[in-house]
């Protein structure tokens, strides 16, 4: 049902992250151990184009500082600024990428929802017709 960039990559992120909250994939592609493809990027939020592309315009927008943000449902009041800073940012990739007028915002929230990476993310989608309902 949830697709899944790296069998084994993503068991392990999985197994680590989920619960405990601990590092995931996203603290090396902060660090720019991992590479990958800049859309956006200041001192607060990166913007980063996702492996695994669902849409012409895929890009994961997440907080370069975790604070506990494993998934939406974990958020607190001191985190509003960081959370209203992350949808403006969406915003911008969607610009940057000219796809303004025509985009989607998804947050997946555990797994019932098919969250795969325990560090926050907002997904920006566009570039193709969108379906709706979401599968
Ligand atoms: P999800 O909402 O937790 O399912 O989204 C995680 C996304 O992270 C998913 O779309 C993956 O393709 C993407 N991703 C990535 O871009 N780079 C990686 O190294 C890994 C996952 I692991």
């Amino acid at each position: 049902i949830c697709a899944s960039v790296d069998e084994e990559a993503s068991a392990k992120v999985a197994a680590t992250s989920a619960e405990s909250g601990g590092p995931t994939i996203f603290d090396k592609i902060i660090l720019k151990k991992i590479p990958s493809s800049i859309v956006y990027e200041d001192e607060t939020v990166l913007a980063f184009r996702d492996v695994s592309p669902q849409a012409p315009v895929h890009v994961l927008v997440i907080p370069k500082i975790k604070d506990g943000l494993t998934q939406l449902g974990k958020a607190e009041p001191r985190h509003s600024e960081i959370l209203g800073h992350l949808l403006f940012a969406a915003k911008v990739v969607a610009e940057k990428e000219g796809v303004v007028d025509n985009f989607r915002v998804v947050i997946n929230n555990g797994p019932g929802a098919c969250q795969s990476v325990y560090h926050l993310h907002l997904h920006v989608l566009g570039g193709r017709q969108m379906k709706w309902p979401p599968g």
